[in-house]
């Protein structure tokens, strides 16, 4: 179960965030609606959320999942493989350090952004993307070996992070897109394939037992539902013109 999460609210610099999308500029205003809209989901949930400030030097900065990976058992400041976001890191430690005193740290040449970490249980699978390195991936293992947790690679070569296309809903139950589907290291999970129209919704999250499902995908909502999870629907369309998925807006643990 999860009690606790970490946000930070968006910054007007938002509109030169990071994307690829091709959809538009974000309206702010209305991000900043749909942002309220997603704590109010995770309080619903039973989380006790931080609320961090805007940061208007850093346009992703709302998208906390990147900066840091926060376990059970310890917590890791990553180094975003985007240049324009290392900087953020450096804003996120105090509010990880009131929970978990003396976080790890990912050093250069190592990059990993969290967006590329999925947690299963105690084992972490970390996407090797353009964003995080196998360097990265491989101090990420040997810190989680401290902790007796466990990680694995996985290769990627067409998606942004690795829970761009892969979202874990416990009960052995996983979300797929694209190349993610088909990947045999996902060979022992249930598979529930999200079609490309969709492909939004395969970055979905399990917060005690209910899943936040992106509104607007009805395929995915209903293979969800009828796996028999509650669901809770959430406004993210300004979201999803920077790349970011329901996953990145939040540090969850
Ligand atoms: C970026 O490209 O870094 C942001 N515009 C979106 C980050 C999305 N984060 C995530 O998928 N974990």
């Amino acid at each position: 179960m999860f009690t606790k999460a970490i946000v930070r609210t968006p910054c007007k610099a938002m509109l030169e965030g990071l994307t690829e999308a091709e959809m538009g500029l974000p309206d702010y205003d209305l991000a900043c609606a749909q942002h309220q809209g997603y704590i109010a989901a995770l309080k619903k949930c039973g989380l006790d959320v931080t609320v961090l400030p805007p940061l208007e030097s850093y346009p992703d900065s709302c998208f906390v999942e990147d900066v840091a990976l926060i376990t059970s058992k310890c917590a890791i400041l990553t180094r975003p493989g985007a240049p324009s976001r290392s900087g953020e890191v450096q804003h996120i430690i105090k509010a990880v350090e009131q929970f978990f005193p003396s976080p790890e740290h990912i050093n250069l040449p190592g990059t990993i952004e969290a967006g590329d970490i999925m947690m299963v249980g105690s084992h972490f699978y970390i996407g090797l993307s353009a964003r995080t390195n196998v360097q990265g991936a491989e101090q990420l293992i040997g810190i989680l070996g401290k902790y007796n947790l466990t990680g694995s690679m996985v290769k990627m070569s067409e998606l942004l992070h690795l829970k761009t296309g892969v979202s874990y809903l416990e009960n052995n139950n996983l979300l797929t897109f694209g190349e993610l589907h088909t990947h045999p290291i996902f060979d022992q999970f249930k598979r529930i394939e999200i079609a490309k129209q969709e492909s939004y919704a395969a970055n979905s999250v399990w917060i005690n037992g209910t899943i936040l499902v992106p509104k607007g995908f009805p395929d995915a909502l209903k293979a969800i539902q009828e796996l028999g999870y509650p669901t809770i629907q959430i406004s993210m369309s300004e979201f999803q013109k920077l790349d970011g998925g329901l996953s990145c807006l939040s540090l969850r643990f």
